[in-house]
This record gives structure tokens, C-alpha cells and sequence, in this order.
């Protein structure tokens, strides 16, 4: 944009009044406005591709060597009853690094915690700076991870994602699990499940609920981690116009320019060497 703008400078000729500040004008608006496109695009690129679940793997906090410590905080998650972070290879029957599950499970799993019957872990993610997107209908979304639970135990957890819109009114659910005993051939371990979908247009908000449930015993077996959801825009390149007002910005200075210095350009040059001839 900047060499279009110094192009369209180096058309004036010896009849264009003298401007001073016409260069200063031309590096100000060219990079203000490349700035501001650089800074919306990447605030609207960073919502799609990456995972946006904070701490879905379980590895922002140190987990529990035994099982049996309630770990607070949980990083990224508003935690209930005793859900926590468990170590892999804990004693007592708790997954192993060998066990099924993640091929890269790193140190810790989520799992529903010593003494209780249900515990939740929840997050919110905002996308309302993809609006525009998201309301022409053209965002999708993945949701993946691993699940499990010990032995032949139902105890489980189920993963539900609720897209919220702007007064945090529900417009659709997407859900993982759970995994039971029998979806595990009664091994303890954790299972792949994935699920996607459409975001409905009107979404603000993702609600991201783990519901931890124990079937038998005293803990609370339900197990997850390497938890990911994902988005993708499947709209064209045209900028939406979210992102598009630093164009706005561009034509602004660029009128007011051409407002200071006058309106001709491709007919300039020929114009002014009729004159000089
Ligand atoms: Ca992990
Ligand atoms: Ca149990």
C-alpha cells in the first residue's frame, strides 16, 4: 500500500503545488494502516487452527504422585469437589505410561479425585472477536480427546461444549463421551473420542464442561486429557468486515492526501508534459 500511495506521488508533476508534508502524510497513513490490518489479522488468525481449551493436556501443574492430593488451582479450569491432577504411574491401579491412551500423554491426566460421587472442571473461551465470521456460518469447530477409567468401574466423564451467544443463552451442545467399561474391554486406560460440527452463527461464547462421575468404589475414576477444541473458518479471503476497516483508514488518508493536493494522477503525467513541451 505504502508504493501504491508513493506511486501515486510520483505521478504529480511541476504543477502540483509544493507539499512539504506530503511525504510525512504518505509514511503515516501507509504504516498506520498496515499496522492496524497486521493487528486485527493476527487477533482474528489466532482463533482458528490451534487448540483453545487452556491446560487440555493436564501438564500446567504438577500432579498428584499418589492421586490422592486435591490440586488447587488447576490451571486454566474452575474446579468442583475433588476433581484433580494425577501423575501417570501413580500407585493403585491408576494408568501407566504404558496403559492405553495418549501416545503423547506427558506426566499428568485429569481424573474425578478421592471421595466424591461428581466433581466438574469448566472453562469459558471468548470468540467474539470473530463475530463476523462466526455469524456468516462458516466456522467449524473439532473437539477431541482422551477418556477412560479403571478396570471394569462405569465411573466416567463426559465433555460438553455449549455455544453461547451474546446473553450466554445456549444454541447448540456438542459432547464427548463418556466412556464406560465396556467401550475400554474393562482395561484401565483412556480411549480416543472425537466429535465436530457447525458453530451457530450468534455465538459469543464456548462453555467447556468435564463432568466427572463415580460409579463404584470411593474415588472417582472418570479420566481425561490431551482435551483440544479446535476451529476453522471455511470462508473465502475476502475480509470480513471486522477486518477490513483498516482499509477504511487507508481510503480515509488517502482521500484526505489527495484532498490537500489535488485529485489528478494518471492523466498528471501526461498533462504536465504537454505543459512542459
Ligand atoms: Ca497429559
Ligand atoms: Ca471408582
Amino acid at each position: 500500500m505504502i508504493e501504491i500511495l508513493m506511486s501515486l506521488g510520483k505521478t504529480r508533476g511541476p504543477l502540483v503545488r509544493p507539499n512539504s508534508n506530503a511525504g510525512q502524510w504518505k509514511t503515516v497513513c501507509g504504516s498506520l494502516g498496515i499496522l492496524l490490518w497486521a493487528l486485527s489479522s493476527s487477533a482474528s488468525a489466532s482463533l482458528f487452527g490451534s487448540n483453545l481449551i487452556v491446560n487440555g493436556n493436564a501438564e500446567s501443574d504438577t500432579g498428584s504422585a499418589s492421586g490422592y492430593d486435591v490440586i488447587r488451582p488447576i490451571t486454566g479450569w474452575a474446579a468442583t469437589s475433588n476433581v484433580t491432577v494425577v501423575k501417570y504411574d501413580a500407585p493403585g491401579g491408576f494408568p501407566t505410561s504404558i496403559d492405553p491412551g495418549p501416545s503423547e500423554r506427558g506426566f499428568n491426566f485429569f481424573a474425578g479425585g478421592p471421595g466424591n460421587s461428581f466433581s466438574t472442571l469448566q472453562q469459558a473461551i471468548d470468540i467474539s472477536s470473530i463475530a463476523s465470521q462466526v455469524d456468516g456460518g462458516d466456522v467449524r469447530y473439532v473437539l477431541d480427546g482422551f477418556l477412560g477409567g479403571y478396570f471394569n468401574q462405569d465411573d466416567n466423564v463426559k465433555v460438553t461444549v455449549s455455544f453461547l451467544d451474546s446473553s450466554s443463552g445456549t444454541l447448540a451442545t456438542g459432547q464427548l463421551g463418556p466412556v464406560l467399561a465396556s467401550d475400554r474391554s474393562n482395561a484401565t486406560g483412556l480411549v480416543y473420542r472425537r466429535t465436530d460440527g457447525l458453530v451457530p452463527v450468534g455465538t459469543r461464547t464456548i462453555d467447556v464442561l468435564l463432568e466427572f462421575t463415580r460409579s463404584a468404589g470411593v474415588y472417582n475414576d472418570g479420566y481425561a486429557d490431551n482435551l483440544s477444541f479446535v476451529l476453522n473458518n471455511n470462508s473465502s479471503a475476502i475480509p470480513e468486515p471486522a477486518s477490513a476497516w483498516p482499509f477504511g483508514i487507508l481510503l480515509f488518508c488517502w482521500l484526505f492526501y489527495r484532498g490537500r493536493n489535488g485529485f489528478c494522477w494518471w492523466s498528471c503525467k501526461h498533462r504536465n508534459q504537454a505543459v512542459r513541451a
